[in-house]
């Protein structure tokens, strides 16, 4: 981070406004993967209309670029399994009755199985050199991962959240974040969900209660916060 750069910003958010340091915060992408946004993925064999998570792509396009221009901690995640299906348990792999089960060949190669093109993050949200990646096997971020280690080593208290599907791996992680006294400021605009229902359900739950699992705000709200941290045409 250049440093010039004011130390800290506020961030127009609900339930209230929030502080936060640019040093101690990190853009956290959670799930952009082609498994969950593009045919013939999980999220397809699941039954889902994927195109439902498009909205989120430009608004995780235009954090991506402010955090890059100003140097901000950035953190991608991607749910996928080993190929020997080895931390996937079974009771996951046998839920429902999808098209394919996990593990299965799809068009975008075994389902939810790192290494697999499905797996990888979309091309517009493509992590760079440098940019951290957390592979994990839950629904939650933290569940068998480095994310709390990694997180500890930078500094970082506060997380700026986008990502899909809103009220399952961005809930999850969210939940998981805030007991271990992260906090969360949810970008609205960011997350999608395959029920526009449950998308507005889950933002509700994070922001009731005076914030109780944390903060609701929009990637409007962090890109204003964030611009007097912008050098000069970025
Ligand atoms: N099915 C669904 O809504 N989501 C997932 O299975 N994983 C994530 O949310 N990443």
């Amino acid at each position: 981070m250049p440093p010039t750069l004011p130390p800290t910003g506020r961030i127009e958010a609900e339930p209230d406004a929030i502080d936060v340091r640019w040093l101690a915060t990190a853009l956290l992408l959670i799930d952009m993967q082609r498994d969950f946004l593009e045919p013939g993925g999980f999220g397809e064999t699941l039954g889902n209309d994927v195109s439902r998570l498009q909205t989120a792509v430009a608004p995780c396009a235009a954090m991506l670029a402010a955090a890059r221009a100003v140097g901000l901690t950035i953190i991608h995640t991607r749910e996928g399994h080993l190929p020997d299906l080895s931390d996937a348990p079974p009771a996951k792999v046998a839920r429902g009755a999808p098209q394919l089960r996990i593990g299965d060949p799809g068009p975008m190669g075994r389902i939810l199985i790192r290494g697999e093109a499905g797996h990888d993050i979309v091309p517009e949200l493509y992590p760079a050199a440098g940019e951290i990646v957390i592979d994990k096997p839950g629904k939650g971020a933290f569940y068998a991962t480095p994310l709390g280690t990694v997180l500890a080593q930078r500094g970082i208290d506060t997380l700026l959240v986008g990502g899909v599907t809103t009220e399952v791996c961005v809930n999850t992680t969210v939940r998981e974040a805030n007991d271990r006294g992260f906090r969360c400021i949810v970008l609205a605009d960011c997350c999608a969900s395959y029920f526009p229902q449950f998308h507005d359900a889950g933002l509700q739950m994070i922001k009731a209660q005076g914030g109780i699992f944390g903060w609701v705000s929009s990637s409007f709200a962090a890109l204003a916060a964030l611009a007097p941290a912008r050098p000069t045409g970025a």
